[in-house]
Protein backbone atom coordinates (compact mmCIF):
# COMPACT_ATOMS: atom_id res chain seq x y z
CA UNK A 1 0.00 0.00 0.00
CA UNK A 2 1.77 3.19 -1.18
CA UNK A 3 1.81 5.87 1.25
CA UNK A 4 -0.72 9.02 0.20
CA UNK A 5 0.99 12.14 0.66
CA UNK A 6 -2.40 14.04 -0.93
CA UNK A 7 -3.00 17.48 0.74
CA UNK A 8 -6.57 17.57 2.18
CA UNK A 9 -7.39 21.46 1.16
CA UNK A 10 -10.57 23.02 2.78
CA UNK A 11 -14.21 22.49 0.53
CA UNK A 12 -12.12 19.89 -1.71
CA UNK A 13 -14.33 17.15 -0.53
CA UNK A 14 -17.39 17.48 -3.18
CA UNK A 15 -19.65 14.81 -2.27
CA UNK A 16 -20.75 15.51 1.81
CA UNK A 17 -20.85 12.25 3.66
CA UNK A 18 -24.67 11.29 4.05
CA UNK A 19 -26.19 9.58 6.48
CA UNK A 20 -29.80 7.39 6.62
CA UNK A 21 -31.84 5.04 8.89
CA UNK A 22 -34.69 3.13 8.32
CA UNK A 23 -35.91 0.16 10.00
CA UNK A 24 -35.76 -2.80 8.47
CA UNK A 25 -38.41 -5.19 8.47
CA UNK A 26 -38.28 -8.28 10.67
CA UNK A 27 -36.22 -11.52 9.30
CA UNK A 28 -32.88 -11.52 8.18
CA UNK A 29 -32.82 -13.77 4.88
CA UNK A 30 -31.93 -11.03 2.31
CA UNK A 31 -29.16 -9.32 4.08
CA UNK A 32 -27.62 -13.20 4.96
CA UNK A 33 -27.74 -13.42 1.30
CA UNK A 34 -25.96 -10.14 0.55
CA UNK A 35 -23.47 -11.07 2.83
CA UNK A 36 -22.55 -13.85 1.55
CA UNK A 37 -22.40 -12.27 -1.82
CA UNK A 38 -19.87 -9.71 -0.29
CA UNK A 39 -17.90 -12.08 1.64
CA UNK A 40 -17.33 -14.07 -2.31
CA UNK A 41 -16.28 -10.69 -3.58
CA UNK A 42 -13.73 -10.19 -0.49
CA UNK A 43 -12.23 -13.79 -1.85
CA UNK A 44 -12.03 -12.98 -5.11
CA UNK A 45 -10.22 -9.54 -4.76
CA UNK A 46 -7.63 -11.26 -2.85
CA UNK A 47 -6.99 -12.78 -5.89
CA UNK A 48 -7.16 -10.32 -8.19
CA UNK A 49 -5.40 -7.88 -5.82
CA UNK A 50 -8.26 -5.43 -6.50
CA UNK A 51 -11.78 -5.62 -6.47
CA UNK A 52 -13.58 -6.72 -8.95
CA UNK A 53 -15.73 -3.99 -9.38
CA UNK A 54 -12.96 -1.74 -9.64
CA UNK A 55 -13.67 0.40 -12.51
CA UNK A 56 -16.97 1.26 -11.29
CA UNK A 57 -17.97 4.49 -10.42
CA UNK A 58 -20.36 3.59 -7.24
CA UNK A 59 -20.11 0.60 -5.48
CA UNK A 60 -21.96 -1.15 -2.62
CA UNK A 61 -20.66 -2.68 0.65
CA UNK A 62 -22.89 -4.77 3.02
CA UNK A 63 -21.28 -5.63 6.38
CA UNK A 64 -22.81 -6.91 9.44
CA UNK A 65 -21.48 -5.81 12.93
CA UNK A 66 -21.76 -7.17 16.27
CA UNK A 67 -20.80 -6.37 19.96
CA UNK A 68 -16.78 -7.76 18.89
CA UNK A 69 -16.80 -8.37 15.01
CA UNK A 70 -17.61 -7.22 11.46
CA UNK A 71 -18.54 -9.84 9.12
CA UNK A 72 -16.59 -9.41 6.46
CA UNK A 73 -13.74 -8.42 8.75
CA UNK A 74 -12.62 -6.25 5.96
CA UNK A 75 -13.83 -3.99 3.04
CA UNK A 76 -12.47 -3.64 -0.29
CA UNK A 77 -12.92 -0.65 -2.74
CA UNK A 78 -10.89 1.58 -4.79
CA UNK A 79 -9.72 5.37 -4.55
CA UNK A 80 -12.31 7.82 -5.77
CA UNK A 81 -15.20 5.80 -5.64
CA UNK A 82 -17.93 6.66 -4.32
CA UNK A 83 -19.19 3.76 -1.92
CA UNK A 84 -22.29 3.27 -0.09
CA UNK A 85 -21.89 1.17 3.44
CA UNK A 86 -24.47 -0.50 4.19
CA UNK A 87 -24.01 -1.59 8.07
CA UNK A 88 -26.62 -4.39 9.94
CA UNK A 89 -25.63 -4.17 13.84
CA UNK A 90 -26.79 -6.46 15.96
CA UNK A 91 -25.73 -4.31 18.41
CA UNK A 92 -25.87 -0.60 19.89
CA UNK A 93 -22.59 1.62 19.45
CA UNK A 94 -20.37 4.11 17.53
CA UNK A 95 -19.22 3.13 13.89
CA UNK A 96 -15.74 5.04 13.17
CA UNK A 97 -13.52 4.26 10.51
CA UNK A 98 -11.06 5.08 11.85
CA UNK A 99 -8.62 7.59 9.93
CA UNK A 100 -11.35 8.43 7.82
CA UNK A 101 -13.55 11.19 9.47
CA UNK A 102 -13.06 13.58 6.92
CA UNK A 103 -15.21 11.47 4.71
CA UNK A 104 -17.29 9.44 7.07
CA UNK A 105 -18.11 10.93 10.48
CA UNK A 106 -18.62 8.38 13.78
CA UNK A 107 -22.39 7.16 13.68
CA UNK A 108 -24.21 6.31 16.38
CA UNK A 109 -25.63 2.67 15.31
CA UNK A 110 -28.78 1.13 17.08
CA UNK A 111 -28.99 -3.13 16.71
CA UNK A 112 -31.60 -3.80 14.19
CA UNK A 113 -31.55 -0.34 12.30
CA UNK A 114 -29.59 -0.55 9.20
CA UNK A 115 -27.03 2.15 8.79
CA UNK A 116 -26.29 3.37 5.23
CA UNK A 117 -23.15 5.90 4.58
CA UNK A 118 -22.53 7.10 1.03
CA UNK A 119 -18.58 8.64 1.16
CA UNK A 120 -16.43 9.37 -1.42
CA UNK A 121 -13.30 7.30 -0.79
CA UNK A 122 -10.85 9.88 -1.61
CA UNK A 123 -7.98 8.56 0.19
CA UNK A 124 -5.72 5.27 -0.40
CA UNK A 125 -5.12 3.01 2.51
CA UNK A 126 -5.80 0.54 5.75
CA UNK A 127 -8.08 2.11 8.01
CA UNK A 128 -9.47 0.60 10.99
CA UNK A 129 -13.29 0.52 11.84
CA UNK A 130 -13.99 0.97 15.32
CA UNK A 131 -17.17 0.02 17.29
CA UNK A 132 -17.28 2.38 20.80
CA UNK A 133 -19.88 0.52 22.87
CA UNK A 134 -21.33 2.77 25.15
CA UNK A 135 -19.60 1.47 28.22
CA UNK A 136 -15.85 0.63 26.61
CA UNK A 137 -13.40 2.29 24.73
CA UNK A 138 -12.78 1.18 21.43
CA UNK A 139 -13.56 -2.28 19.96
CA UNK A 140 -11.31 -3.16 16.56
CA UNK A 141 -13.88 -4.67 14.41
CA UNK A 142 -12.86 -4.56 10.99
CA UNK A 143 -10.51 -2.84 8.24
CA UNK A 144 -11.41 -0.43 5.38
CA UNK A 145 -8.54 -0.95 2.38
CA UNK A 146 -9.04 1.53 -0.26
CA UNK A 147 -6.79 0.50 -2.90
CA UNK A 148 -5.08 2.61 -5.48
CA UNK A 149 -7.12 2.03 -8.54
CU1 LIG B 1 -13.07 5.22 16.72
Amino acid sequence: MQGSRQIRRPGELSYPPTVSFHRRPQGRGRSAILVAASALLATACVDAGLPPDCDEAAVTREATVTVNAMSPGTLEVCRAQEVTLVVDPDTDGVFHIHGYDNAVAATTIEAGVELRLEFVAGRSGQFPIELHPADDPTVDIGILTVHEP
